[in-house]
C-alpha cells in the first residue's frame, strides 16, 4: 500500500513537472471560420507543434471574453496573454492606430503589407508598448464595404441619414458623420441589430457577409473599400516582457506565419465570396464613385483626431 503511494507521488511528480509548460488564452470577437479565427486556430496548431506541446493554446471565440475593447483590457491586466483585434477598436487605447485605419490610405493588397511589414508598421507596433501592449504582427480583416437594407448606393450623397452601425473607434464614426451618415458604434456582432432594423447598414470586408450570411438581411452592396481594416495579432507587454527568449522567438514566428498564412487564405477566397453573394441576391454596385468618397474625407488629416505630434508624422510619411 505504501509503496502504491510513493510510486503514485512519484509518478504525480514527473507528470507536473514535465506536462505543458505554458498556456496561452488568446481571444477573438467572431466565430469560427472568421477571419479572426482563421489567425487563432493556425497559431495554435503551429506554436503546439513547433514547441513539442511545451505551448498550448486555448482560443476563446464568439466574444465568450468580452468585446474588442474588453479584451484588450485584460490583456493590459495580464489576464488574457493574447489576441487577434481589429485595429478600429484599438485607437481608444493608442490613436497611433488610426494612421493604418485613414481612409483610402492603401490602393490594394501588396501596398498595405509592403507598410504594414516594413519600418512603418514596425514603428506602429511598437508604439503601442506606451499603452502595455506588445504588437506581433499584422493579419487582416480586409477592405471594408458598405451594405444596407434601404437603398442603392453609388456616390456619399446616396448615404444621406442611413443609420450605419460603426466599431468602436472615433475615427470609424467621424469617417461616417463626415460622408453624411448617421453612425453609431456597436460592438460585434451585430447581426441582431441589422435583423431587427435598429440600424439600416454595417461596413466590413467580404467574408464578413459570407461567413455571418448578411446576404439574408442586406439587399445593397457598394464596394467602398474605403479602409483597409487590419488585425493587431498583440500580447500583454509584462506578460512578453516575463517569457524566455526562447519562447518569445518560438510566439513571433508562429504568429507571423499564422498571419501570412491567413492575409493569402482571405485573398484567395475573395473571387468566390463575390460570386456567392451576388447569387444569394445582393445587389452589388461594383463601381460607387469613389473619388467623391475621398474628396469628402480627405480633411480628416487636419482632424484633432490626427493631432498628436506622434500621430500626425507618422500619418504624413504614411500618405507620402
Ligand atoms: O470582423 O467589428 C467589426 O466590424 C469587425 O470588423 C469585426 O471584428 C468583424
Amino acid at each position: 500500500m505504501k509503496k502504491t503511494l510513493v510510486f503514485l507521488l512519484i509518478v504525480l511528480f514527473f507528470a507536473t513537472t514535465a506536462s505543458a509548460s505554458m498556456k496561452i488564452k488568446l481571444a477573438v470577437v467572431t466565430k469560427p471560420g472568421s477571419a479572426q479565427n482563421i489567425v487563432a486556430d493556425k497559431f495554435k496548431e503551429l506554436i503546439e507543434a513547433r514547441s513539442q506541446g511545451e505551448i498550448t493554446v486555448k482560443v476563446f471565440h464568439s466574444a465568450s471574453l468580452g468585446n474588442e475593447t474588453e479584451i484588450l483590457q485584460q490583456i493590459q491586466m495580464g489576464t488574457v496573454e493574447m489576441g487577434i483585434i481589429t485595429a478600429g477598436p484599438f485607437d481608444t487605447f493608442d490613436p497611433i492606430v488610426r494612421v493604418v485605419n485613414y481612409p483610402f490610405l492603401f490602393k490594394d493588397n501588396d501596398q498595405a503589407d509592403l507598410i504594414l511589414d516594413g519600418p512603418l508598421g514596425q514603428e506602429i507596433l511598437k508604439s503601442l508598448e506606451t499603452s502595455g501592449f506588445k504588437g506581433l504582427h499584422f493579419s487582416e480583416n480586409g477592405f471594408r464595404n458598405l451594405t444596407n437594407s434601404k437603398k442603392a448606393v453609388k456616390t456619399p450623397d446616396d448615404i444621406k441619414g442611413l443609420k450605419i452601425r460603426v466599431m468602436a473607434s472615433a475615427l470609424h464614426k467621424t469617417i461616417w458623420q463626415t460622408l453624411g451618415a448617421n453612425p453609431t458604434p456597436m460592438p460585434w456582432p451585430i447581426y441582431t441589430e441589422l435583423e431587427q432594423s435598429v440600424i439600416d447598414g454595417q461596413e466590413n470586408p467580404l467574408w464578413v457577409m459570407e461567413v455571418y450570411k448578411f446576404y439574408e438581411i442586406q439587399k445593397y452592396m457598394t464596394m467602398t473599400r474605403h479602409v483597409y481594416s487590419s488585425h493587431i495579432d498583440v500580447a500583454g507587454l509584462k506578460w512578453w516582457n516575463a517569457l524566455s527568449d526562447d519562447n518569445r522567438a518560438l510566439i513571433a514566428g508562429a504568429i507571423k506565419d499564422a498571419a501570412i498564412f491567413q492575409r493569402t487564405d482571405n485573398r484567395a477566397k475573395n473571387a468566390g465570396r463575390m460570386a456567392l453573394l451576388g447569387k444569394k441576391g445582393m445587389i452589388i454596385e461594383q463601381h460607387p464613385d469613389v473619388t467623391a468618397f475621398r474628396a469628402r474625407v480627405a480633411d480628416l488629416k487636419n482632424m484633432d483626431l490626427y493631432s498628436d505630434p506622434r500621430v500626425n508624422a507618422l500619418l504624413i510619411k504614411m500618405i507620402e
